[in-house]
């Protein structure tokens, strides 16, 4: 590029100088050129106060402007650069028809109109429509579409598009069309096309009012058999949204289209949602039981866009937060609503401390309403979604659940149908409930995780406790200096029996609104000195610390009533220990520890009452990945050799426990992805994990037989990581040429086979990921096989990829420069490891900073990975 990419500020925002009324699209697919025929009747905004402004229209080089014109007379006069086209005069109203040609086939980036498998389909979120057509493709521009799509029958047989279908017929040469109009108004990001040989799945939803809806999934014949899950999900996410939310679905007719060329989960494009396989397809034999919860949890996503999202969207992309993190937190409740609540919260909460937190410790750190932006796609982030859904939770425990209902209601009856900032939304939130939300706004806009350093003490004679609290953010890319935000922190105090102490008005937790950079909270009438438990179901997205004793945190995992922070406690007993460990294991010190884990993880797995999805998660030691994120410097060789050796001296202290554990949650009956089958399975596998380590003849035949035993791909994959990653190798091979030759038909089931091989912690990794390269089932083109191989090995294989030669950051670079070429999203996703270089020895960040400079070097770089490359080297 002659010139660098120029940020965009949210600063700048103006009002956009025309709108749509209505969008009329004519496509002609074909095979080597494919027309695109737009018709746009526009007028002339009465919100913006420029005099006679030029038109201008966002486009793309991949593009040719075949021909322009305006009320019906060729257009002339017009300004065309590689993304812009300006038309310097129009009327206050007009119509405007331009014609252009595109290349869907060559397409590779996977935005705007692409094929996946021989089907046409499209992606537009964020700005992938001005790759169809010169349009104003921001989201506060927004017209109602009617779309006909013109394709040669026999290839395509099934034409789709957003709304309700109302003409098809047969034309010449084979071909035939379908038209489609959509009555809700839409920005572009929303539009959407399928075309392609397709077979569904069909049932009907009768809403709450009693209208009936038409529910359709669309996948390859060979699929058809893996939709019924998704179907289910989907009805379930329209009941609870109209129960929980009192949103009813608004079209006739809803479509699901699973497409295996993704760069992303799925998209919520208005009544045709375009799906990632992997998002979609489900069945026992090849799905295991993450997979099956994820199908869950995104179509219920996407299918609750339509109201946050689609009838009410977003003015401008910085405020992607306003659908995304209320969406996510939307699913989560969802999800837990269908299943364990705590065990959602564990794992959304493990996420977003392992990786949201490290995002925010890094160059690319920004705040849930991003100040700036290079390139949008650069931002679909954990920050903006997951954090972003932390925000909304914790308005939601500041309002309680009613005044959040009443919020959300305003929310959407005042702003249906219009494009709205994340303000809007805390707004409706304040007017409904009348409580002050100003300052809590600041997690908007302020970047960085905040710190709580709790202290308390006791006056015994006179019952006083004192909570004292300390807050402090640490300064980001964005801000040096932040202000104090306003925390929930929801606490308990336990007596000497761990028995929660009634607090005020007799309620045994109790949410603190913390707003001051320190604040004291003082608790009368409390008869003992008590154990806090706090920030209860993780309250808020910070780091807490209090000096908990070891003894204090094994009371806390016996006795806190609050589940998640049972948890809690093992995990940051276990933390402590390893963290210890580590200094002792640089020091070249023997490692040794005492034996309160052994005995609180025994407990543990004694304790029958429990929920065997927590147990598994409570014995599931932190990751390589959060230790490293708290370090201030990572040292990975020594975090995996800890993590191993402790995971060695459970096995063996807990031998005969997991022997028995294993053995009562194996089951017979016929495979279910309900929570409770779920849990058995993921404590029996846990326990097979760790009998795993102890690199036994016995042990190695309990997995295989497994392995050839299972009816469910949950089972079978857990013993086939074990024996990957094991020191077996005969087995090893084995096995993977058994499950390849089994299952190389199923593309997910290959992704899952290369993942195990990408993630495997034992030496020459490497190696092996550059010869499966080069195995037919790799495809670079495709993102989930860069996913799954590429992105495994160098986002979830620490030791490997941080090798001291620096071979993993050289490889890494070589194929972000290869993909930069083919699909910018993807590589630019791959150089996320990389951006965290100031974590690691003086080395390691030489070579690291060595590779990045190799991409920035190579030539001429898309925004998405000029944007990462170039704020990682700042
Ligand atoms: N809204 C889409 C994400 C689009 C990403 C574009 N790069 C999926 C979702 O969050 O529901
Ligand atoms: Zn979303």
């Amino acid at each position: 590029m002659s010139e660098q990419p120029q940020a965009i500020y949210l600063k700048d925002y103006q009002v956009p100088a025309y709108l749509v009324e209505r969008t009329e699209l004519r496509f002609e697919l074909a095979e080597e050129q494919t027309t695109v025929i737009a018709t746009l009747q526009m007028i002339r905004n009465p919100d913006c106060n420029q005099q006679a402004p030029a038109l201008q229209l966002h486009g793309h080089d991949s593009m040719v402007l075949q021909s322009l014109q305006l009320d019906g007379e060729p257009l002339m006069n017009y300004q065309h650069s590689d993304e812009l086209l300006t038309i310097a005069e129009v009327p206050e109203r007009f119509s405007l028809q331009i014609v252009t040609l595109i290349e869907p086939q060559n397409n590779t980036a996977l935005e705007g109109l692409y094929k996946s498998d021989g089907m046409f389909c499209t992606q537009c979120e964020a700005e992938g429509f001005r790759r169809i057509t010169f349009y104003p493709d921001r989201p506060d521009v927004m017209a109602v579409f009617r779309t006909t799509i013109v394709a040669d029958k026999a290839k395509y047989p099934v034409l789709l598009s957003n709304g309700n279908p109302v003409e098809r017929g047969e034309l010449d040469d084979g071909r035939h069309f379908v038209t489609w109009d959509d009555p809700f108004k839409k920005p572009a990001y929303l539009f959407a096309l399928v075309a392609g040989d397709l077979q569904h799945i069909e049932e009907r939803y009768t809403t709450a009012s009693g209208r009936e809806v038409i529910l359709q999934i669309f996948a390859e014949a060979k699929d058809l058999n893996k939709l019924q899950y998704a179907m289910d999900s989907l009805k379930n996410a329209m009941r609870w949204d109209e129960q929980v939310y009192g949103r009813e679905y608004d079209l006739d007719i809803y479509m699901i289209v699973a497409v295996d060329f993704f760069n992303m989960g799925a998209m919520e494009n208005k009544g045709l949602n375009i799906f990632n396989t992997s998002c979609v397809l489900a069945n026992p034999e090849t799905t295991t039981d993450a997979a099956f919860q994820r199908v869950e949890g995104v179509v219920a996503h996407e299918y609750f866009h339509n109201w946050s999202g689609n009838r009410v969207t977003c003015r401008d992309w910085f405020q992607l937060s306003l659908k995304e993190g209320f969406t996510v937190f939307r699913d989560a409740e969802f999800s837990a609503d269908m299943n364990s609540r705590t065990v959602k919260r564990v794992e959304d909460v493990t996420l977003l401390r392992t990786a949201q937190f490290a995002e925010d410790a890094g160059p690319m750190a920004h705040p849930v309403r991003p100040e700036s932006f290079i390139e949008i796609s650069n931002f679909y982030t954990l920050t903006v979604y997951e954090k972003g859904a932390e925000v909304v939770r914790m308005i939601h425990t500041l309002l309680g659940p009613e005044l959040f209902r009443k919020g959300s209601d305003l929310y959407f009856e005042r702003h249906d149908g219009q494009a709205v900032t994340t303000d809007d939304f805390v707004q409706a939130m304040e007017d409904a409930s009348g409580r002050d939300l100003s300052q809590f706004r600041r997690w908007y806009s302020q970047a960085g995780t905040p710190r709580l350093a709790v202290s308390d003490s006791y006056d015994e004679a006179s019952g006083r406790y004192q909570l004292h609290v300390k807050q402090s953010c640490p300064a980001t890319p964005e801000a040096e200096r932040k202000l104090p935000f306003h925390i929930p922190l929801a606490i308990g105090l336990l007596d000497g029996e761990g028995n929660d102490l009634p607090l005020t008005d007799g309620q045994t937790s109790q949410v603190l609104d913390l707003t001051e950079a320190e604040q004291t909270f003082t608790f009368e009438d409390i008869p003992v000195r008590p154990v806090p438990s706090l920030l209860r179901g993780f309250s808020a997205p910070v780091k807490l610390s209090y000096p908990y004793s070891r003894e204090q945190l094994v009371f806390l995992i016996r006795h806190d009533s609050d589940g998640f922070n049972r948890w809690d406690a093992a995990q940051t007993l276990a933390t402590e220990l390893m963290e210890a460990l580590v200094a002792d294991y640089q020091a070249g010190r023997e490692l040794q520890i005492d034996s309160c884990l052994v005995d609180a993880f025994a407990a543990v797995l004694d304790d029958s009452s429990l929920d065997p999805a927590m147990v598994a998660k409570t014995l599931s030691l932190p990751s390589e990945a959060y230790l490293a994120e708290r370090a201030e410097q990572a040292d990975v060789e020594a975090i995996h050799a800890v993590r191993e050796f402790l995971r060695l001296v459970l096995a063996k202290a807990l031998r005969e426990r997991f022997e028995r554990v294993y053995r009562a949650n194996c089951s017979d009956a016929p495979y279910s992805p309900d929570a409770e089958s779920i849990a058995r399975r993921s404590l029996k596998n846990l326990c097979l994990a760790y009998l795993m380590t102890l690199q036994q003849q016995n042990y190695l035949q309990l997995a295989l037989d497994q392995y050839h035993q299972a009816d469910n791909m949950s089972d079978a994959q857990s013993a086939l990581v074990q024996v990957v990653h094991s020191g077996f190798d005969e087995a090893r091979e084995q096995l993977l040429g058994d499950f390849y030759q089994r299952w190389q038909k199923e593309t997910l089931v290959v992704n899952q086979w290369l993942s195990v091989q990408a993630s495997n912690p034992q030496p020459d990794t490497l190696g092996r990921v550059r010869q499966l390269m080069e195995h037919p089932a790799f495809d670079i083109r495709n993102p989930n096989r860069v996913r799954a191989l590429l992105a495994v090995f160098c986002a979830q294989n620490p030791v490997n990829f941080h090798a001291g030669d620096g071979s993993g950051y050289r490889f890494l670079a070589e194929q972000v420069i290869r993909l930069n070429e083919l699909n910018p999203q993807i590589a630019s996703r791959l150089l996320t490891p990389m951006t965290r270089w100031r974590k690691f020895d003086p080395q390691r960040q030489t070579l690291m900073k060595g590779a990045l400079q190799q991409v920035m070097d190579s030539g001429e770089l898309s925004r998405d990975v000029y944007e990462v490359v170039s704020k990682s080297l700042a």
